[in-house]
């Protein structure tokens, strides 16, 4: 099913399926299309508007994933899923061999950390014609996390995010298939974290529909005294009310059901 990205739906809520044997907050527990299918159901009736399926651990200092492993942990569950709902499914991935056969399983939107910076990746883009999120990131998972520098933020990773969109636009993507990101936690201090977050309208100004994940990330974490990932639920949610708030179109989030709440205060307010 084709997602509806029009601002009258957002914030969109995009549920986390993590295929990897190793996610920080929900690793292992999905990679069975059966266990999946079960985390699946539940998100829609939690009120999910998509599901974002991603195979790669892109945490910081994960390794890499071949793209057999890739393909093998990714498309048995896409098939899976869309054998038993319409709900739009999204791909977390950088491989261009994993966008299509991701889309050709039944995926209708490519996540990509890396912007479509892999070769042949702007390619397979423009040539299955689902709309794409660019995410920024500085760095690679393994050591991006090491000593994030930036002199301005906000200004760099919106200029990365401006000149990958010309890149696109290279290769035939058309602007209303583009999703910018600014990539919380990736090559980012909790500081720039924080900065680009007060800073989001920059992000939303720019026309293109925005997706935020900082879902149970270790900014949280930090901010609440090196508070554990299975209580990061109430920081979670306040930035995803932020978030809204804020106009971001899509939350990407672990916890359907408490999101979905807070954003239905969000939205009653906005609308007052
Ligand atoms: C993000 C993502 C994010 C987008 C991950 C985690 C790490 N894709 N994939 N944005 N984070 N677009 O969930 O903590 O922030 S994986």
């Amino acid at each position: 099913m084709a997602i509806d990205l029009s601002p009258e739906q957002w914030p969109l809520i995009m549920g986390i399926l993590n295929v990897t044997p190793d996610s920080f907050s929900d690793g292992g527990h999905f990679n069975q299309p059966s266990a999946a299918i079960e985390r699946v159901r539940r998100m829609i009736e939690e009120g999910a508007d998509m599901i974002d399926i991603g195979g790669e651990s892109t945490r910081p200092g994960a390794p890499a994933v071949s793209q057999e492993d890739e393909l093998a942990r990714v498309i048995p569950v896409i098939e899976a899923i869309r054998r038993d709902s319409p709900i739009p499914i999204s791909v977390d991935t950088s491989k261009p061999a994993v966008m299509r056969a991701a889309v050709a399983a039944g995926a209708s939107l490519i996540n990509d950390v890396r912007a479509l910076q892999e070769p042949g990746a702007p390619e397979a883009a423009a040539e299955l014609g689902v709309p794409i999120c660019l995410m920024h990131m500085q760095g690679q998972p393994r050591t991006m996390q090491a000593n994030p520098h930036y002199e301005d933020v906000v200004e760099e990773v919106l200029a990365f995010l401006l000149q990958r969109i010309e890149a696109c636009q290279g290769v035939g993507i058309t602007p209303d298939k583009v999703i910018l990101d600014p990539g919380f936690g990736f090559g980012k201090t909790a500081g720039h974290n924080l900065t680009l977050f007060r800073e989001l309208g920059r992000f939303v100004e720019t026309g293109y529909p925005v997706l935020v994940g900082v879902s149970r990330k270790s900014l949280i974490g930090k901010l609440l005294g090196e508070r554990p990932v299975e209580e990061r639920l109430a920081g979670s949610l306040a930035l995803a009310t932020l978030a809204g708030w804020l106009g971001a179109a899509i939350l990407r989030v672990h916890d359907v059901r408490e999101t979905a709440d807070a954003l239905a205060m969000c939205r009653a307010v906005q609308q007052a």
